[in-house]
């Protein structure tokens, strides 16, 4: 699909949502608040948007995301049109899943490689490094402006999925747009202290308890951390609390890989991994999730220390 059909698909739509994949992050909420300020600015139209499980708190700052809702908070079941945005598979929309599959139109804007274009109208490309990017290049495609705001919620989706312009997917072309976005009115300090330094202090009391239990295997290649349903009480910790854990788990100069399984009940647990050399959305993959080269996650049927058995055990069939 070209990038034309973007307008006409907006211009042929009544009413509109906009959905952000479970378990929020700066990217899907970023690129969610942008979209309802180009739709609002560009079209003259109102679109809904709604989130799954818990907004973490730094990202309050995102301008409209006030507005977001909950599934159960919309009255409206069938849109004429649905776009999802950074939703790498329909499962991640969980609860928002029907109100997707209800629309008359379904438009899936992202950038995960093992995104099976399961829209009508797809923007899908695995080489963006997020899908502000791709969303981004549409406005670009289109002449549709990107005003303040909008460039709040773009900044917001390249700053944090590329770890702050850290990762391999930070290029020549990600800071050229991040610089575009900063002349739209993105002020990168004060956005980089919301996302970074703005962390309640729970969370960052659970990430040093983690750090300290921390595992490690195969002559410290593997670094992992197990988060019961203990932990997390005792930290009076919300879901989001456990974001950034498996990134300091790979911050050690001796990390090949990294995973965090956190105990959702006894007989389920979800694991986050991260890399710097194996393709870990492979090994996601094995336990029916996914994600990119270097970062992916699944759930695992399986209690927290069965299913730490055998996350080890699919690591070491690729780890040299
Ligand atoms: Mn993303």
């Amino acid at each position: 699909m070209d990038s034309k059909s973007f307008k006409e698909t907006i211009e042929n739509a009544g009413s509109i949502l906009i959905l952000s994949h479970v378990n929020p992050d700066g990217d899907t909420l970023g690129s969610m608040c942008a979209l309802y300020q180009i739709i609002k600015n560009n079209f003259n139209l109102h679109a809904d948007m709604v989130y799954n499980g818990i907004i973490p708190e730094i990202y309050n700052f995102l301008p409209g995301i006030d507005k977001a809702k909950k599934p159960s908070e919309i009255e409206n079941k069938t849109y004429d049109l649905a776009i999802a945005v950074d939703i790498a598979a329909k499962d991640r929309m969980t609860d928002a899943l029907p109100l997707f599959e209800n629309a008359k139109v379904k438009m899936n804007i992202d950038h995960h490689k093992t995104n099976i274009n399961y829209g009508d109208v797809n923007f899908v490309r695995g080489d963006a490094c997020c899908a502000g990017e791709v969303l981004f290049d549409i406005t670009k495609d289109n002449n549709l402006t990107i005003d303040k705001n909008t460039a709040i919620g773009l900044y917001t989706a390249f700053l944090t999925d590329t770890g702050g312009f850290r990762y391999e997917n930070t290029t020549a072309v990600t800071l050229k747009k991040s610089a575009e976005l900063i002349d739209c009115g993105a002020n990168p300090s004060e956005i980089s202290r919301y996302c970074y330094e703005s962390k309640p202090r729970n969370m960052v009391l659970l990430h040093a308890h983690c750090m300290v239990n921390a595992k490690f295997e195969n002559d410290n290649k593997i670094a992992y951390v197990l988060i019961s349903n203990k932990d997390m009480e005792k930290f009076h910790a919300k879901n989001d609390y456990t974001e950034g854990i498996v990134e300091e788990l790979r911050r050690m100069a001796t990390t090949e890989v990294s995973f965090v399984l956190k105990e959702v009940d006894e007989n389920t647990t979800k694991a986050s991994l991260r890399s710097k050399s194996i393709d870990v959305s492979a090994v996601a993959g094995v336990f029916g999730g996914g994600g990119h080269t270097f970062a992916a996650g699944c759930t695992i049927r399986k209690p927290l220390n069965i299913a730490k058995d055998k996350m080890l055990d699919e690591i070491r069939k690729v780890l040299k």
